[in-house]
């Protein structure tokens, strides 16, 4: 018997596809369409199991969809931008082009082993000047509406990486790649206006019904929209003004203090001499700026010695601090501390032995005893001690104090966003250069259109630290585009986000002389699917959703949100082990002894197994997607990835997984093989006139081909996976019943049109063997007949004096009287009724028989 040879088969049917061009989308098509869209990968080396996994999820829906009659559009490029390629630089002297083409080569070959439906024509990556030029093209836009500004702000720097690092990329105080501690620096950036669209882009998230809830609450969190009052504090003596944003003005009069940021005007002021502020405030400046780094610090203040007038209580004072909590770019950069309601003020309170009274007291609580420990109150409650708010709930109390500070004229209702602009800075190479050109006359002014792309010097060292556009000898030098004097190039890159903020638009026209064809990136977005890592589930989406706005007002299209669906996957996880040295072991090098010991390959150490985790080199619980598909061959990789578990869940690799999916995948080449003599001729109509076991198994073929279909919509691929295991058992049943040959054929040939978007190559080959000409690929998707897939058998209750004893299986149509008469000859009602007249019978055709009997 002929076993299945997937080595040979795969390539054979990856040529064929390439040849046809059936993956080639036509973008001008007539068809309805459907863009289905996996996060594009950065090019590190090698694809690991997490890209087959996320890539296999969205072919399926791909070649689903194409089956379905949509035009498809499923693209792939490469985020080819970033720190690696210079860090690959500085080790291995390799250029970062070569060193991320390269990647790139290797990695595109892996893919197109996997077999996925993907129109590489129009492959491209951000790193091709083609890319990035475009984006210069987009950022000058953004520059001319004013959606692009520079602006000297406190960064974060990394002093091994030399460069800014956004605040997610501090992790613990640390650079997120440098493992180094984060320092803050005040710089000349460049930034993005997202949060002209704070208000928009958290309205938006309502009509994003088709994402994870979890993802539009992350992005709702990160958006962080606030409600409060900003008003001013006067400073006695001096006149200055203090003015604060507050979220909690009913508690103003539990304030016992004032606090402003290190790097507030009025700080810097008070320091020109004052020797130990100036210290204070330089001490501040050694942390990172990320909320979460700062929330952990210890909180600190310096007593200014000022005062500011409480704005209620005549002749109470407050003393006013420089707080390393308080943030110069939230609100105001200036606070009321009112201890008892919040913690950060409790601690710094306690710290310096401050006032800590009370104004909001819990329903059950009594207001005269009522105080605060070491956590403050922040819960729901009345008012007291507070002249005015006296009585009233939390709400009520925010509106009375609102309203007077409006009425006054010294306080207004403030909203305010977490969110901050978008630094896109980056002090880095191997980036799009941001086109820009610095004159002593005229300032920063843009490159003219013409002379795009400005593109990236191919002579640079990485020899010093630093950026190496900056130390390039002549690359800055150019002439002022407005006044033609000698002038300065801007050597700040992109932040890599911004690449990654577009690309799914230039997939619609990657060769165009533009960044993309309006009236085809009109006609194609939103993505229909979106399929990612949920550890985009913040920053990607958010700027990709604000870009799309940007250009919409700019001019470049017409939609507000770029994803219509969206879907983030699991990881893909393996059991670590280590050998009893502790080193990490590849599970490659893992063997068992017959007493059941596991001991390494070739040390021969023993080896015990630890906990499951995400796949990751550094503990060696890798499995090589290219040794797979060496030995199983890509379908089974894919079915086994698909199978495992709910596709937003983390899947475990197993090699009993594996093994289980390979059987499989012999077992339906077999079943084909050896059921071939049984099958009618290609094309024979199913008779009308079938046999119980043939019907059941045309039943059992259209309820499939239901199940499957709403499955693969849903996304729930491990369900259609099970499901179509079902299925085989069913048709192997029915072969072996010697059921219709034309029932057969159908069966077999539904089979394999549903095994198809996940295992592509044998389904092709399976398909050809059936008798085919035509492609599998090219055939419609099946669709399931209405009349067999609903059962034509009902299950009826027979109750006895309102008993259930007994259900009898009955034809859905079955009448009146002939329900009654089979009731009435049931067994196991006839026990019950025990000789009894029979009163009466109530039937309810479908569902139930009563009958009474005399008591
Ligand atoms: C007085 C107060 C009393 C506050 C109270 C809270 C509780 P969200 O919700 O994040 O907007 N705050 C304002 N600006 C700040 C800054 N630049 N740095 C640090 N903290 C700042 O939080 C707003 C609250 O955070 C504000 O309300 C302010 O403290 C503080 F029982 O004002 B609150
Ligand atoms: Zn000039």
């Amino acid at each position: 018997m002929s076993r299945y040879n997937p080595k040979a088969t795969e390539s054979k049917w990856q040529q064929v596809w390439t040849e046809t061009r059936t993956f080639s989308t036509d973008i001008r098509s007539e068809k309805p369409k459907y863009y289905v869209l996996e996060m594009f990968p950065y090019p590190s080396g090698r694809i690991h199991m997490g890209h087959v996994r996320n890539y296999t999820m969205g072919d399926v829906v791909a070649r689903y969809r194409r089956a379905s009659g949509y035009e498809v559009l499923h693209p792939m490029g490469w985020d080819a931008f970033g720190m690696p390629a210079e860090n690959a630089a500085m080790e291995h002297k390799v250029h970062p082009a070569d060193w991320t083409y390269d990647n790139i080569a290797n990695m595109r070959a892996q893919l197109k082993q996997v077999g996925l439906a993907i129109d590489w024509t129009r492959e491209f990556a951000t790193c091709d000047p083609d890319y990035y030029g475009q984006e210069q093209r987009l950022f000058l836009d953004f520059f001319k509406a004013g959606l692009v500004y520079r602006k000297e702000s406190w960064v974060n720097w990394d002093p091994v990486d030399n460069t800014v690092l956004a605040n997610e990329q501090v992790i613990d105080g640390r650079g997120w790649r440098s493992g180094a501690e984060v320092e803050r620096r005040n710089l000349s950036q460049w930034f993005l206006k997202i949060t002209d669209y704070a208000q928009d882009l958290l309205d938006g998230l309502d009509s994003l019904d088709k994402w994870p809830d979890k993802v539009r609450l992350m992005q709702e969190n990160w958006i962080g929209r606030s409600d409060g009052l900003t008003f001013d504090f006067i400073v006695q003596d001096t006149g200055d003004t203090i003015t604060v944003y507050t979220t909690r003005p009913d508690t103003i009069f539990g304030a016992s203090f004032c606090a402003i940021a290190a790097d507030h005007p009025l700080a810097a002021k008070l320091a020109v001499d004052n020797e130990a502020l100036e210290a204070f405030i330089k001490d501040c400046r050694s942390s990172g700026t990320s909320e979460e780094e700062i929330e952990k610090a210890e909180k600190r203040g310096f007593d200014t010695g000022l005062k500011v007038d409480h704005p209620f209580v005549e002749g109470q004072s407050l003393p006013v601090y420089v707080a390393n909590f308080v943030l110069m770019d939230y609100g105001t950069g200036a606070i009321f501390g009112c201890p008892a309601h919040d913690q950060r003020d409790l601690d710094f309170a306690r710290k310096y032995g401050l006032k800590v009274p009370p104004v909001v007291v819990p329903e059950d609580e009594d207001p005269a005893r009522f105080t605060v420990g070491d956590e403050a109150y922040t819960g729901p409650g009345r008012l007291a001690n507070s002249a005015f708010l006296d009585g009233m709930d939390v709400y009520s109390a925010k509106a009375a104090v609102i309203a007077r500070a409006e009425d006054g004229g010294w306080g207004r209702r403030t909203v305010n966003y977490r969110l901050r602009d978008w630094g896109i800075s980056r002090q880095r190479y191997w980036g799009t250069p941001i086109p820009i050109i610095h004159c002593d006359t005229c300032g920063p002014v843009a490159v003219p259109v013409e002379d795009l792309p400005v593109t990236l010097p191919e002579d640079v060292s990485f020899d010093r630290p630093g950026n190496p556009l900056d130390h390039h000898p002549t690359w800055k030098d150019c002439a002022c585009p407005s006044c033609g004097a000698p002038a300065r190039r801007e050597t700040d890159t992109m932040d890599t986000f911004v690449d990654s903020s577009w690309y799914f638009l230039r997939f619609c026209s990657p060769g165009a002389d533009e960044p993309f064809e309006s009236d085809v990136v009109n006609d194609w977005l939103p993505v229909n699917q979106y399929i990612g890592g949920v550890e985009h589930a913040i920053l990607h989406l958010l700027y990709a959703r604000f870009f799309t706005r940007a250009l919409k007002q700019v001019g470049r299209l017409d939609f507000d949100e770029p994803f219509e669906r969206m879907f983030t996957q699991g990881m893909v996880n393996h059991v670590t082990y280590r050998d009893s040295q502790g080193e990490w072991t590849l599970p490659d090098l893992v063997r068992r002894r017959e007493d059941g010991g596991l001991y390494r390959a070739d040390s021969g150490l023993e080896v015990a197994e630890g906990r499951i985790e995400k796949m990751s080199k550094s503990k060696k619980n890798v499995v090589d997607p290219d040794d797979i598909i060496d030995q199983y061959g890509a379908d089974t990789a894919r079915w086994f990835m698909l199978s495992d578990s709910p596709p937003e869940r983390d899947l475990q690799w197993t090699e009993a997984g594996i093994e289980g999916a390979w059987r499989f995948t012999q077992r339906l080449y077999r079943m084909v093989q050896d059921g071939l003599d049984a099958l009618a001729p290609v094309g024979t109509a199913v008779p009308v006139d079938l046999s119980e076991s043939a019907l059941d198994l045309r039943r059992a073929t259209h309820k499939t081909i239901k199940v499957v279909t709403g499955d693969i919509e849903e996304l729930h691929f491990n369900k259609a996976v099970a499901r179509l295991y079902e299925f085989a058992n069913a048709v192997t049943a029915g072969a072996e019943g010697a059921g219709a040959p034309e029932v057969l054929r159908e069966a077999l040939e539904t089979l394999v049109l549903l095994v198809g978007p996940m295992m592509p190559h044998l389904a092709e080959e399976l398909w050809r063997a059936l008798g085919h000409e035509r492609l599998v690929v090219d055939i419609p998707w099946p669709v399931a007949d209405h009349g067999l897939t609903v059962d034509d058998t009902v299950t009826i209750a027979v109750q006895v004096n309102g008993k259930v004893r007994d259900t009898i299986d009955v034809p859905r149509d079955m009448g009146r009287a002939d329900l009654e008469k089979m009731a009435l000859e049931n067994g196991k009602a006839l026990k019950f009724i025990d000789g009894k007249a029979v009163r009466k019978v109530i039937v309810v055709p479908g569902r139930i028989v009563n009958i009474v009997a005399a008591g």
